[in-house]
């Protein structure tokens, strides 16, 4: 990081301005065009737990980077924040004061949106001149509640849906210093400072766009399970109906795939950035059975099968073919994440599921335990009808089926979905707008017996019941990374140990470990840029009381 701020001072930066400028003048081509330099930026902020085992980069930016014209790059880079543990201001203000860009993108789902905000704020206190473009999921979901709020004064551009094209139109716009926005598909431009929404084009045309450019990360530290790490994808979009996802408000209903070629390209992209593992982000590979067989015979002819592979699948797709398992085996696939969503069966109807998950759920974690690979499996709990007893129920065949990697997630109404719409409906949601909170492991819902922090107490306990002697000894993540395993096991230590004794200490109070937990949630909060003491606080009194009732 030290060399990269070195050679990239003030000076420099308006040397190579001007050289750029008098350039373009000279041949009289451009009058007024001036390369960019531009900075895409993800978010710090990440759902607890995961970051300790993972560390991705985000494929989105380098998508898009990748894709922007060269001839429009003056300077390009991409910065994961999600890499980042220190003082972010202070970070951001160095990066700016030195990278010097006159785009600034921030890619956020929607439990980050308002650190991208906080962010577009220090951007503007540095400069106001330079331009934010705000992209992603929750863009494409709230882009006309945002374009209403407060928030939009320190919003430029806003792409909703793919950005690709949209971005390296508006690059273009701004290169030329044209302000003819209104013809660029996707993007929301400000007139007269109220924003306009163009109609967006249709689902790009995967095989035409370029790879992504993982070469300008200036952020390294990915990683999963201790072994470096990168993203591809090798399809876009998902057919199925759950009505709980955000997915279908990106691409409607669809499914795309990359060709065999471009992706090959892409993984001999990903390994000469140094990826020892591939994370592959495709919403559901699994609708195409054969696209997943040639993946994995590419993979293996290619001897790219030396690095290993995770992926999220259906369950139907592995438990419905056992060759396909065995060769995803060969081709160095290591980790497997399923959508079991639920084992009650009234909540699997809620979530309009196919009844069937659950006995599909059985197999395909026994053939992915056959292979060797480790299962990992997320359920969504607290739907209206949800008991303690019944939520602890997904715990329970979560054991049974001796599940490697469990996600108890809670059901969390993400904007413009059917399912949070019912939850409104059913007075379920108990935070409607506070989106910090919508990252599926912290509650924004109650049951018709449970307030949110009792929810979030059960499934609190769920997850440190989970890790006990007997997990350690069925476990396939300390088979498959031994190393990453009993380093994470002997750095929890103390927090167990304190934990143990608190109880001892304090037999009667049983929130005391759970207060702690909360309290570092607060901490966390603060270092993205957000302050909810009070909303947490709060709550917890809310769990306090009843305790003492
Ligand atoms: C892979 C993935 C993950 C990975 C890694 C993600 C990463 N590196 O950032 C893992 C497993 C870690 C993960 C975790 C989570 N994820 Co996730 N994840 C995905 C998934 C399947 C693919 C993301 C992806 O890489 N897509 C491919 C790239 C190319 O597309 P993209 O990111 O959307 O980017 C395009 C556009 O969005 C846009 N764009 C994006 N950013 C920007 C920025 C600018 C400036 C512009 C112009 C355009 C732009 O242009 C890009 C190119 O077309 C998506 C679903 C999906 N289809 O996107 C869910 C999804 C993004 N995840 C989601 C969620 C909720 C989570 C979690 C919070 C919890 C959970 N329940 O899984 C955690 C939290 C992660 C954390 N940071 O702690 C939700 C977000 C919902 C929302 N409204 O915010 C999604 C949409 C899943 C869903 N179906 O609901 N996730
Ligand atoms: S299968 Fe996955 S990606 Fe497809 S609609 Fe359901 S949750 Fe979304």
């Amino acid at each position: 990081m030290s060399n990269y701020f070195a050679d990239n001072n003030l000076l420099t930066r308006k040397i190579l301005k001007n050289q750029t400028e008098s350039v373009f003048e000279f041949y009289g081509r451009f009058e007024n065009f001036m390369k960019q330099r531009i900075l895409l930026l993800s978010m710090p902020n990440y759902a607890s737990g995961f970051d300790r085992a993972a560390r991705f980069p985000n494929l989105g930016l380098a998508s898009i980077a990748g894709n922007v014209d060269e001839d429009l790059i003056d300077k390009i880079a991409i910065v994961d924040l999600i890499t980042f543990r220190s003082d972010l201001k202070k970070f951001l203000n160095k990066l700016l004061m030195n990278f010097q860009p006159d785009i600034v993108g921030l890619s956020a789902m929607s439990f980050q949106y308002q650190t991208a905000v906080e962010i577009a704020k220090i951007i503007k206190q540095i400069n106001k001149e330079i331009y934010t473009v705000f992209g992603g999921y929750h863009i494409t979901l709230a882009y006309d509640i945002i374009s209403n709020s407060e928030d939009a004064a320190y919003i430029d551009f806003m792409i909703r849906k793919e950005g690709e094209i949209a971005f390296n139109n508006l690059v273009k716009a701004l290169a030329a210093k044209t302000s003819k926005f209104s013809e660029i598909k996707n993007l929301s431009y400000k007139e007269n400072g109220k924003f306009n929404h163009n109609k967006c084009a249709e689902n790009i045309d995967l095989n035409k766009l370029k790879i992504p450019k993982r070469n300008i990360r200036i952020t390294k530290k990915y990683f999963i399970f201790g072994k470096r790490t990168d993203v591809i994808e090798t399809s876009r979009g998902c057919t199925m109906n759950c009505n709980f996802c955000c997915m279908p408000f990106m691409y409607g209903r669809t499914f795309r795939k990359y060709d065999m070629n471009r992706i090959k390209k892409d993984i001999e992209n990903a390994i000469a950035n140094g990826a020892k593992s591939l994370f592959i982000v495709d919403d559901n590979a699994f609708l195409d059975i054969h696209h997943m067989h040639n993946f994995c015979d590419l993979v293996i002819k290619n001897k790219f099968n030396k690095i290993d592979y995770m992926i999220q699948a259906s369950v139907r797709g592995i438990a419905s073919d056992e060759n396909l398992v065995r060769k995803m085996a060969e081709a160095g696939f290591k980790f497997v994440f399923l959508g079991i969503e639920n084992v009650e069966s009234e909540d699997i109807k809620l979530l309009s599921k196919d009844k069937k998950v659950l006995t599909e759920s059985v197999r395909a974690v026994k053939l992915l335990q056959e292979n060797n690979i480790i299962s990992a499996g997320g359920f969504i709990v607290a739907l209206p009808d949800d008991t303690e007893e019944k939520i602890w129920n997904n715990f329970h065949f979560a054991r049974e089926i001796k599940l490697d990697a469990p996600f108890f997630f809670v059901a969390t109404p993400h904007l413009k979905t059917e399912f949070r719409k019912n939850l409104i409906k059913e007075k379920a949601v108990t935070n409607l707008h506070d989106f910090c909170f919508y990252n599926g492991l912290q509650v924004n819902v109650r049951t018709r017996s449970l307030s949110s922090e009792q929810i979030s107490y059960i499934i609190s306990k769920m997850n440190g019941k989970y890790g006990d002697i007997e997990y350690i000894k069925f476990n396939k993540i300390k088979t498959n990374y031994p190393f990453f395993f009993w380093k994470a096991f002997i750095k929890n230590i103390p927090r167990m140990m304190t934990n143990k004794l608190r109880k001892i200490l304090y037999p009667n109070n049983k929130y005391l470990n759970y207060i702690a937990g909360r309290k570092r949630l607060i901490k966390r909060m603060r270092k993205w840029l957000l302050d909810r003491e009070e909303v947490i606080l709060s709550r917890l009194k809310e769990l306090n009381i009843r305790e003492n009732l």
